[in-house]
C-alpha cells in the first residue's frame, strides 16, 4: 500500500440497537464498511459515545447483537491502530468487557489530546454546560455502584427488555427527532466550549450527543465541532494534521459535509 498519509478519525452516536433490529443491522454494516474505508489512513480512531443505544454488562454475559462492529474494532486494535472509546449517556454501563475484549481505551469524561501541535478536547458532551439539572442528577444515579449492582440482579430478559422498551418510547433521546440549530448563544455545548476556552485555549472541541453536525468558530482560533450521528447524517470528523473537517459517508461514498 502506497498510502502513508495518516489521519485521526472521530465518530459518535451510532445508537446500535435502535430503532429496531433490521435498521440497526443495516447501519452497523455501513459503519463497518466505513471503517474498512478509513483503515489504510487511520492513525487513531475516536468513537465518541452512544455507540450502543443500550448496553449493560453482566458479570458473565453481554447483550446480543452488534458483533460486526465489535469484531471490526478488534481488527483495528489487533493491527495496532489505537481505538479510543467513550461512554455516552446511552451506554454508560460499559464496564470491563469492551476495553478488555476489543482492546480499546475507555473514557467516561472528556480528554485532552494534542495532534501535530493542535490542542483538542474530546468527549461525548452529555451533562456539560449550563442547565439540564434533571439529567445531571440522573447521570449520578446511573453511575452509582448501587444502581449498577441492583440492575445486575434483574434477569436480563426483563432488564434489557425494559431498557429497549423505554428507548423505543423516547425516540427524541435516540436522535430520530429532527434536531435544529438553536444559535451559538443557546447551544449548551458551544457555551461550554467558550467557557473552557477562556480557562485554557485549544484549537478544537469535539463532541457528539447533539445529533446535529456543527462546526462553529467560538473564537477566531477555536472551533466547536459536533460529530452529528449515524442515524440521519452518517457524519464523521477527520483531522489530516492541519484541519479538522466533517465528512459524510453515504453508499460507499465520502464527501465533505455541506452545512
Ligand atoms: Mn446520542
Amino acid at each position: 500500500m502506497s498510502e502513508n498519509k495518516k489521519n485521526i478519525y472521530f465518530a459518535s452516536d451510532f445508537h446500535l440497537g435502535a430503532p429496531n433490529y433490521e435498521k440497526s443491522l443495516e447501519r452497523e454494516k455501513a459503519i463497518c464498511a466505513w471503517m474498512d474505508f478509513i483503515r489504510p489512513t487511520c492513525e487513531e480512531l475516536f468513537l465518541v459515545g452512544d455507540i450502543f443505544d443500550f448496553w449493560f454488562e453482566y458479570k458473565h454475559a453481554i447483550p446480543k447483537g452488534f458483533i460486526r462492529l465489535q469484531g471490526k474494532i478488534a481488527e483495528f486494535t489487533d493491527a495496532g491502530i489505537p481505538v479510543h472509546f467513550f461512554t455516552g449517556n446511552h451506554d454508560m454501563w460499559i464496564f470491563d468487557y469492551i476495553p478488555k475484549e476489543l482492546g480499546v481505551s475507555l473514557y467516561r469524561e472528556p480528554i485532552e489530546r494534542t495532534f501535530n501541535g493542535k490542542k483538542f478536547l474530546i468527549g461525548h458532551g452529555d451533562g456539560l454546560g449550563p442547565g439540564d439539572h434533571k439529567y445531571k442528577f440522573l447521570k449520578k444515579v446511573f453511575a452509582s455502584k448501587v444502581s449498577q449492582w441492583l440492575f445486575a440482579r434483574v434477569h436480563p430478559n426483563l432488564g434489557i427488555g425494559i431498557a429497549n422498551y423505554s428507548s423505543r418510547s423516547s425516540r427524541a433521546k435516540t436522535g430520530t427527532s429532527d434536531e435544529k440549530f438553536i444559535g451559538i448563544e443557546n447551544e449548551w455545548l458551544a457555551i461550554y466550549c467558550k467557557e473552557q476556552n477562556q480557562l485554557q485555549e485549544r484549537d478544537y472541541y469535539v463532541f457528539g450527543h447533539r445529533h446535529l453536525p456543527l462546526s462553529i468558530a467560538i473564537e477566531p482560533n477555536a472551533r466547536y465541532i459536533n460529530l452529528g450521528d449515524w442515524i440521519k447524517y452518517h457524519t464523521y470528523g477527520v483531522f489530516d494534521g492541519t484541519q479538522l473537517i466533517l465528512k459524510t459517508w453515504i453508499d460507499s461514498e465520502t464527501e465533505e459535509y455541506k452545512f
